[in-house]
């Protein structure tokens, strides 16, 4: 609902609106979060937070832009004060227009010359204007707002200025007979004695708003019983808010370390939540491509590959040069462009030489196999991870269908070729789908049946390329566990021992022990590194 109407509405509900000052979206928020019914958007502590007097030195864009913001970051009514309406009724003309159209509920319009001087400040120049002219800027804002409910609240100054009660009560009732939605009477007393003295003599149905700044110890309550139904806490916000900046400051330019504030200090969390970073975080997953930040990547990249000859002598293959760019950060690229940021690459041979920006670089065992090479990178498995064999190249869309499925094991299977591939990973699956593996609706329904070098009677390639959900991680890392406690050196599959062990043998295991393992068909969009000819390929094939 629109700030104004709530307002509205809340005046037709027992008690006094409370309204707290602020200056921009955070203490707007904080405002809100305190339980009052709107936000001041005070000229006084927007003044002093752009770190100037509150004397008409801040434009009327200025403010507007300031109760702008507290409008969108609050979600509950804003009161503006527009100080004199920054001119005389032409200017107020303007400003109604703009205010208005900003969503802001309510505006305050004080009886101060242009340029207005705060009502605090001693010692200055103080006029007030004529009251016709005031009148004149009341039927002004009257006659301009589009929306009844956008109220108008008239302010004497008549007490700060010294100018005594009865003229006061006579400003106020010219401008309740203006039509103004409410009177603010503001006063300098260090006692409630006047403001409650105006609202006995009151005798009109415009109600009362008051600014208790400087009397201090009227409660609300009292407030309300003399007929005020707005109470404005004007600057207490922005004022607490100097005060703990200063200790802090000073403890850090004392102490020169953060702890030394920490106790002082809201936690990081507390301000993502005020700000909406769990809704951005919503956000992220609704609307941008799959990915980001919760899913990470682990590339294997320890092996020595001798068949590339002088190619590999003094770096592994993750760094073979492919067009200018080391075989990693292609595939690097191809993550970062689905989204997925957080990369680990487990290295071996020639690990020192493995270098890309962003890529967190795991040494492994070099006596040991590819699957004790992933489990160095165990504890990264510890959410939704991409695995991928560190010597192919694989496109971005391949990234995305993966990315797309929703199987807690997810690997991805090349149809073409199975069976003049020798001495590849491949496998047999089973499903709902036609014989060839293919589905028309693209949905995964297929389930791995077997994995394993040179397999009679595979249906696919297995192309070294799977995705893991969080609970699937934990499945890999408790199976291979489970595994080293029966005997690190006992055979598995097709490996002799566990330390030799490839994934394929992890994934037979899994297999066998019932867990299902889904199958995303490609036909393209992928590349095995291992000879000098795919070498060659890739050259004339990556962009
Ligand atoms: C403001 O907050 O800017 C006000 C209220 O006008 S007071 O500072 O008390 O005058
Ligand atoms: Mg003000």
């Amino acid at each position: 609902m629109e700030g104004s109407r709530l307002l509205r509405a809340r005046m037709g509900q027992p008690g006094p609106l409370l309204v707290g000052g602020a200056h921009d979206g955070l203490s707007s928020i904080l405002v809100r979060e305190a339980g009052f019914d709107a936000v001041w958007a005070s000229g006084f502590e927007i003044s002093a937070a752009h770190g100037v007097p509150d004397a008409n030195i801040l434009t009327m864009s200025d403010n507007l832009r300031a109760a702008a913001v507290m409008v969108e970051a609050s979600g509950i009514p804003v009161v503006a004060d527009c100080d004199n309406g920054y001119g005389n009724a032409i200017n107020v003309i303007h400003t109604v227009r703009a205010y208005e159209r900003e969503g802001i509920a309510a505006i305050c319009i004080e009886d101060n010359v242009f340029p207005k001087r705060c009502s605090f400040y001693a010692g200055v120049k103080r006029e007030l204007a004529p009251v016709e002219e005031h009148v004149g800027k009341i039927k002004a804002c009257l006659d301009t707002r589009r929306n009844d409910d956008f109220a108008i609240i008239a302010r004497t100054e008549a007490l700060i200025a010294g100018w005594g009660m009865d003229e006061a009560l006579l400003r106020g009732r010219a401008y309740a007979d203006a039509g103004a939605d409410f009177v603010l009477i503001h006063s300098k007393s260090p006692e409630a004695d006047e403001v409650l003295g105006f609202a006995e003599r009151w005798d009109r149905e415009t109600p009362l708003v008051c600014v208790p700044t400087i009397y201090k110890s009227a409660k609300a309550s009292v407030l309300a019983d003399a007929g005020f139904r707005m109470i404005i806490y004007a600057n207490h916000g922005l004022r607490s808010s100097i005060k703990a900046m200063r200790e802090a400051f000073a403890l850090l330019v004392k102490d020169q370390m953060t702890g030394a504030v920490e106790h002082m200090v809201v936690p990081l969390n507390d301000v993502y939540e005020l700000i909406g970073v769990p809704k951005m975080k919503r956000e992220e997953r609704d609307y941008l491509p799959a990915g980001g930040v919760d899913v990470g990547a682990v590339l294997l990249a320890a092996g020595a590959s001798p068949e590339l000859g002088d190619l590999v002598k003094d770096r592994p293959k993750a760094m073979l040069d492919i067009k200018g760019k080391p075989l990693i950060a292609h595939q690097m690229s191809a993550l970062n462009a689905a989204g997925i940021k957080d990369i680990s690459a487990v290295v071996g041979y020639r690990h020192e030489a493995v270098k890309a920006t962003n890529l967190k670089t795991i040494v492994a065992d070099s006596s040991g196999g590819e699957l004790e090479s992933l489990m160095r990178a165990a504890s990264d498995l510890d959410r939704r991870t991409m695995i991928a064999y560190g010597d192919i190249l694989f496109d971005t869309d391949l990234v995305e269908r993966l990315l797309q499925t929703d199987g807690d094991i997810v690997v991805v299977v090349d149809r073409s070729n199975a069976s003049e591939r020798p001495g590849r990973d491949l496998v047999k699956t089973g499903g709902d789908e036609g014989a060839n593996g293919r589905s028309l609706t693209g949905r995964q329904t297929d389930t791995l049946e077997a994995i394993a070098r040179d397999l009679p009677g595979a249906n696919g390639e297995w192309i070294g390329m799977m995705m893991v959900s969080a609970d699937g991680a934990k499945k890999l890392v408790a199976t291979y566990e489970d595994l080293v406690g029966k005997g690190a050196d006992k055979p598995l599959h097709q490996a002799k021992s566990l330390k030799e062990a490839a994934l394929t043998d992890l994934l037979q295991e899994l297999v066998a022990r019932g867990a299902s393992i889904r199958v995303v068909d490609t036909y393209k969009g992928w590349m095995e590194i291992d000879t000098f000819e795919d070498y060659r390929r890739a050259w004339s094939q990556v962009d």
